[in-house]
């Protein structure tokens, strides 16, 4: 029986849950970046060995990279775009070297995942990720006041932004500008409302074709060196999977990844179904798109969420959300007898539980206790499903 590789996110020696607690937790592997290597520069071999060997030393596996993060002059095809591409290529080479095989990756203008509410209290007391579109809008509108924002939404979408701004002190306002912009964990940038701004700008003339193309040129160059080395790329899904201060999105469904396989058929070039954040769109079906992709599918994140009639979205526990985690491992179980591949697999974000809640905060979603309770309640039911299959 071929199993999921059980993994856990770990942000480096600096992270407060320690290789130590994964390997506790029953991960066998670890995924994690060179965090503190700046965007568009090459990682140098020595450098990943000395990750390599630390995780080892933890009895742990490194099983893949998130992110090798892609340079935003590559998003745009401005500047030393080309320089940058090479050097990913380069780092994707490198890391090869070195035996690691997989790498995550996202292609979102300007921000990574977007939330409103990193402390989100939920009925059983744990704290966790939520998105409340009024308070994105009244920020969009009122706080950052993005130049032609209103065109974006309702007459009722606005009044519903306005009477939530109106009702925020300033300290929820605070908290909410930093909760937006300021980079949430494994985000590789932070802004400040002005540099914020100044990034949308970039994008004005960017339009969902034109990212696109830009994406299919930069994988047209990656992923035959990619393919020669044998690294698994894993693309990540916009997060949430709608448009977000009017910048193009081109990762939000089903379709969207079947046309870009179809743009740059490389086997090398593949997805990391990530459930929590194409579930936040009520038309993806990520059991059908496991079905579907499951050659392709480098990486999963299991996560679940629930999905407000209005746009809101709370970031639920594994077992409890939209997504049918049973019917999910099923599928992805049977793609990996039928391949003979085990997929990496992480609890993408706990709630923050116990002693989580105590001392130290870690980083948001990356909870100790609350990712060991997700990685547990995973591991319990996909050794349940491999039984009677
Ligand atoms: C959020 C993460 C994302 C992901 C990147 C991949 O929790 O899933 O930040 O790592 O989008 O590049």
């Amino acid at each position: 029986m071929i199993y999921c590789t059980q993994t856990m996110r770990w942000f480096g020696p600096s992270d407060l849950v320690s290789l130590a607690d994964i390997r506790m937790a029953g991960a066998t592997g670890v995924i994690t970046a060179l965090h503190h290597i700046p965007n568009g520069e090459v990682w140098p071999i020595e450098e990943i060995t000395q990750r390599k060997e630390l995780i080892e030393a933890a009895g742990l596996e490194w099983t893949g990279v998130e992110s090798v993060p892609v340079h935003e002059h590559i998003k745009t095809q401005e500047g030393d775009y080309l320089r940058y591409i090479d050097n990913y290529c380069r780092t994707i080479r490198n890391l090869a070297a070195c035996g690691v095989k997989m790498v995550t990756y996202n292609f979102m203008p300007v921000l990574d995942w977007t939330r409103t509410n990193l402390d989100y209290v939920f009925p059983d007391g744990s704290h966790g990720l939520m998105f409340e579109r009024a308070a994105y809008m009244a920020f969009d509108l009122f706080i950052l006041r993005r130049e032609g924002a209103e065109q974006d939404y309702t007459q009722d979408e606005i009044q519903s932004a306005r009477d939530r701004f109106m009702a925020m002190d300033e300290q929820e306002k605070a908290t909410l500008t930093r909760t937006m912009i300021m980079g949430l964990p494994g985000a590789e940038e932070s802004f400040t409302l002005d540099q914020f701004r100044a990034q949308l700008q970039r994008y004005r003339s960017i339009d969902a074709e034109r990212l696109r193309a830009n994406l299919v040129f930069f994988l047209s160059r990656v992923c035959p060196v990619a393919d020669e080395v044998g690294v698994r790329l894993a693309i990540h899904p916009d997060d949430p999977p709608t448009p977000v201060f009017g910048l193009p999105r081109i990762l939000s469904s089903a379709d969207d990844f079947l046309a870009l396989i179809q743009a740059v058929p490389n086997a090398s070039n593949g997805l990391c179904l990530c459930t929590g954040s194409f579930g936040a769109a009520g038309h993806n079906d990520v059991i059908d798109m496991m079905q579907r992709f499951g050659e392709r599918v480098a990486f999963v994140h299991l996560r679940a969420v629930t999905l407000m009639p209005n746009g809101d979205f709370y970031e639920r526990w594994t077992l409890e959300g939209d997504v049918d985690a049973d019917a999910f491992l099923e599928v992805m179980l049977r793609v990996e007898q039928r391949t003979g591949v085990s997929i990496p697999l992480r609890p993408d974000h706990g709630h923050a539980i116990c002693s989580d809640l105590g001392g130290q905060r870690t980083n948001p979603g990356y909870t100790g206790l609350g990712r060991l309770r997700e990685l547990a309640e995973i591991r319990g039911l996909e050794h349940a499903i491999a039984r009677r299959l």
